[in-house]
């Protein structure tokens, strides 16, 4: 059976205020191309550059299996990359196993310099109370091609904002109200491939209408809350994303205390909203929200 993918609104321009208005409040996904263009990462970064800003840095990498499981391995930035330009040199990769994914790393944190290469950033696209360290809640995705994020939505309930600096994604996106037809196997994780799904294993996925769209360097997308999304690294990729709450989304996110939301998200987005909704300054709440940077769930 052949797929049909539908599109999300792709703009090659994107005001602040249209954000807000037309795409966030109404929770509806938006690419716009080459939004970031100018910034010095577009044609800096690479996992070169990582590895000499950053090579001794210990990092964080994911093995992803079918079933839902994730194997977590850590190792030095440096050695992940000799890894990888390896596997790019080999003309037999195809037998090769694939190294796998540098996947949720706080980069912004490990080497501050990096924040002055995504400069001027427009911070208008996030909350006001993430303003000021915005770059705090950035995490990043490095890997090869052929590298994939299997089909979840972002744990807290977060927008999610997502910018791509090197190399090419797909992402197929999903309404939150097809989570019932993707067979989850754990809070957000969820068993259908939708690049290639077995209808047989899983029948009620013939009823989902999957949209599609690809990211290249400069741009970006926005993903609402509860949207799912199954990523594939087309090119050797580089990207970070910044998940943000409104308050809107931080109270909606507490319904999903009875569908199994784990009690350590509760308590992440209870610290948000004590900023969103009672205004304590970000630096007060940071530290007791910072081990999110390295939370698997
Ligand atoms: O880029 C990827 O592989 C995963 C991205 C993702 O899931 C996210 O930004 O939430
Ligand atoms: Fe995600």
């Amino acid at each position: 059976m052949k797929i049909e993918f539908g599109n999300i609104d792709e703009l090659a321009a994107l005001s602040p205020d249209v954000f807000w208005q037309q795409y966030v409040k109404k929770s509806i996904p938006v690419k716009v191309s080459k939004l970031f263009d100018s910034w010095p990462a577009i044609k800096n970064w690479d996992f070169n550059y990582f590895k000499n800003k950053a090579g001794t840095q210990r990092i964080q990498l994911k093995k992803f299996s079918s079933g839902g499981g994730v194997k977590v391995i850590s190792c030095q930035l440096k050695d992940y990359v000799n890894d990888l330009e390896c596997y790019d040199r080999d003309p037999n990769k195809k037998h090769r196993k694939l190294p796998p994914y540098c996947h949720d790393v706080p980069f912004f944190h490990l080497v501050t310099d990096l924040i002055d290469d995504v400069r001027p950033f427009a911070t208008e696209f996030l909350p006001e109370w993430y303003r000021a360290e915005w770059w705090k809640y950035a995490q990043f995705f490095l890997g090869p091609a052929g590298s994939v994020t299997p089909l979840h939505f972002d744990t807290l309930r977060t927008h999610n904002l997502f910018f791509q600096i090197h190399g090419i994604k797909e992402f197929i996106l999903l309404p939150p109200s097809a989570i019932e037809y993707c067979y989850r196997n754990s809070w957000r994780w969820f068993d259908v491939n939708p690049r290639n799904p077995d209808f047989e294993t899983y029948p009620a996925y013939r009823l989902v209408k999957p949209m599609r769209v690809t990211v290249g360097p400069g741009d970006v997308l926005y993903m609402p809350p509860g949207m799912l999304h199954y990523v594939s690294t087309i090119e050797k990729s580089i990207s970070f994303n910044i998940d943000f709450h409104t308050r809107r989304s931080v109270v909606n996110s507490f319904q999903f205390v009875l569908d199994g939301m784990p009690s350590k998200n509760i308590l992440y987005n209870i610290i948000i909203s004590l900023g969103l909704i009672l205004k304590v300054p970000p630096h007060y709440l940071f530290s007791y929200y910072k081990s999110y940077l390295n939370y698997i769930s």
